[in-house]
């Protein structure tokens, strides 16, 4: 009788160590993104008026969290997330930011464009950029349009 309580206990106390080991395995999963935004640019596009390219790197070392959504304070502007499939760029929803990674913006790859800009939005014009992450709220950039290199762009840019 007392050995079979003992073993009971026993059982017991490794159910709920298997348990705890499950939660915690679980709370590591959705751990907490920790963002931050590294050199972003916004460039004018050499080739088109009223256009823009946002490159940057989005740093994140914590859980995973998805970019929900992008825009800028620009009366009429329109904001898009572009991916490359093969030569030809893509607009996407959303996009996803692993955790433990950076997400590269850039000319040639993944990256921000601005259509439709205000006349009125030349080099140095300063602008704030808003991205929307599904966790992380939103980030706001300060920014202003530079000048696109003189270099030949390889068709990066549109
Ligand atoms: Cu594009």
């Amino acid at each position: 009788m007392r050995i079979s309580l003992v073993r009971k206990r026993k059982f017991s106390v490794i159910s709920v160590i298997v348990f705890l080991g499950a939660v915690i395995a679980a709370g590591c999963q959705s751990a907490p993104p920790r963002i931050s935004i590294e050199s972003p640019h916004a460039i004018l596009s050499p080739a088109i008026y009223g256009e823009a390219m946002v490159t940057m790197t989005i740093k994140n070392e914590g859980g995973a969290d998805v970019l929900k959504s992008v825009s800028a304070d620009m009366p009429g502007a329109k904001v898009s997330l572009h991916v490359m499939e093969g030569k030809r760029m893509a607009r996407v929803e959303t996009m996803d930011i692993p955790g433990g990674n950076s997400t590269v913006f850039k000319m040639g790859g993944s990256h921000i464009m601005i259509e439709n800009m205000p006349k009125t939005m030349t080099e140095g014009s300063p602008f704030t950029l808003t991205l929307a992450f599904e966790k992380s709220g939103e980030k706001k950039l300060q920014l202003k349009l530079e000048k696109a290199p003189s270099m030949p762009m390889n068709g990066g840019m549109h």
